[in-house]
């Protein structure tokens, strides 16, 4: 197919300034070195393959606004599969990030039977092996879609009939296979309406069990091809379904531990999942950091007036630093990264809308990068929290965390002593003020 995104430079390069068309990078350098990584390396960027280009602009009101001549109904499928893929692969390579994301029915079009759909994957997954070793461009993570056909309207795993458990494991199966052709770093679950609408015909406990037994199966079955990549789950607390089981990264934990799969599985948090469960996003990658189950990011947000997934673009450095901080303090990505799950608004319908909401989504992470890097380097929080926490390293607050003091030794010695404890300055607002020093000063 001839080039699809015409208007634009290829690639998108880094000005360091604004450009006049907003169509180059202000901050996002692959090279810069932060915290001793090149930028791109840290960031690991990705772009989806199903909002980006399976996507028409349709909403539950109205049909697609987007110019995606591929989505065109009276095209041959696999000659609209072929050319979705051509104009994904230029946008990928022209706005100059290393990775993206699928799921296997983004990518090529149902068949008439179960092998025949398996068939179709298998062709357009050759041919994405051939673009990406023509570009450089890599696989963050595979999935599968378990939400979007009837047969999965009450669940995939979890469904009360087996044949649909069944059904979903043939599709898991084969992109867990391609996703390891494909040298993905992860595989992603995200369990779509693996919920609730109602409890009155619902048994939890049962479907707990299935989801379980289903993830057990899953990570047995990539073992056994020698998939390197990490498994993960995605949380989202509602929508589709009224209740879902996945609801936020403590939620994921408490069930990967009572199941015995804390090996092996990690998280894939998105920022807008984590605002619809009550957290902020800061919140969620410090609880999957401390608990060691971060892996992955979705960095797309919501609108704070709307409580349902707005897939926006992020466009915040103050939402986005403080998060970025914990990644970098935790070490950083391993095998995951940010992807953009991103979703354009139905009414931008110029072909450059893609770029320029990638690109100022990109330049804001790269920012809040740099405003992490500063807070790390200037240990601003980190010597706040070793003073604060300095009583648990040594002598009694030491021994209290390694068991050495019963309860009653700690209540009698307090009456001996006649304690009275002194309480201490939370320093909340003079901390924000050192963030927000942070924020405006990067260079
Ligand atoms: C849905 C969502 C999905 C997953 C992949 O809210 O985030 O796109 O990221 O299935
Ligand atoms: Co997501």
């Amino acid at each position: 197919m001839p080039d699809f995104f015409t208007s634009v430079p290829d690639p998108v390069a880094y000005a360091g300034q604004p450009a006049g068309d907003g169509l180059a990078y202000q901050v996002y350098d692959p090279e810069r070195i932060v915290a001793g990584k090149r930028m791109e390396d840290l960031l690991r960027i990705g772009v989806c393959y199903w909002h980006s280009f399976a996507w028409p602009g349709a909403d539950i009101f109205g049909a697609g606004t987007f110019d995606r001549p591929w989505l065109d109904p009276a095209m041959d499928p696999m000659d609209a599969a072929r050319m979705k893929q051509d104009a994904a692969f230029e946008f990928i390579s022209k706005l100059g990030v290393k990775f993206f994301s699928f799921h296997d029915v983004d990518m090529s079009p149902p068949g008439d039977t179960l092998a025949e759909t398996k068939a179709n994957l298998d062709q357009m997954v050759d041919r994405a092996g051939e673009k990406m070793d023509e570009t450089g461009i890599g696989l963050l993570w595979g999935t599968a879609n378990l939400f979007s056909h009837p047969r999965y309207a009450a669940g995939a795993a979890t469904n009360p009939d087996p044949e649909v458990f069944q059904y979903a494991a043939a599709q898991v199966r084969h992109m867990l296979d391609a996703t390891k052709k494909l040298d993905g770093s992860n595989y992603v679950l995200w369990g779509g309406r693996e919920g609730y609408e109602t409890l009155l015909n619902t048994r939890m406990g049962q479907e707990a069990d299935q989801l379980a037994r289903f993830m057990t199966m899953v990570a047995e079955y990539k073992h056994s091809i020698g998939f390197t990549g990490t498994l993960l789950i995605e949380p989202k607390p509602q929508e589709p379904t009224k209740h879902q089981y996945d609801y936020d990264c403590a939620t994921v934990h408490g069930f990967l531990e009572r199941y015995d799969l804390a090996n092996e599985y990690k998280v894939n948090i998105e920022v807008n999942h984590a605002t619809l469960s009550g957290h902020s996003f800061q919140h969620e990658v410090a609880y999957a950091i401390d608990n060691g189950i971060f892996c992955s990011v979705d960095a797309n947000r919501g609108d704070p007036q709307n409580g349902w997934d707005t897939d926006q673009f992020p466009n915040s450095v103050d939402e986005m630093s403080l998060a970025v901080y914990e990644i970098l303090r935790g070490g950083g990505f391993t095998t995951g990264g940010f992807m953009f799950d991103t979703k354009l608004r139905r009414q931008s319908i110029d072909r450059a809308d893609l770029f320029h909401g990638h690109i100022g989504g990109i330049d804001t992470l790269a920012r809040s990068l740099l405003v992490a890097e500063s807070l790390l380097d200037n240990k601003t929080l980190e010597s706040v929290r070793d003073d604060r926490y300095a009583g648990w390293a040594s002598g009694s607050g030491a021994d209290i965390l390694a068991g050495e003091r019963t309860l009653a030794d700690l209540a009698d010695e307090a009456v001996a002593n006649d304690l009275e404890p002194t309480p201490v300055s939370g320093a909340q607002e003079h901390l924000e003020n050192e963030v927000n020093k942070a924020i405006w000063n990067i260079g």
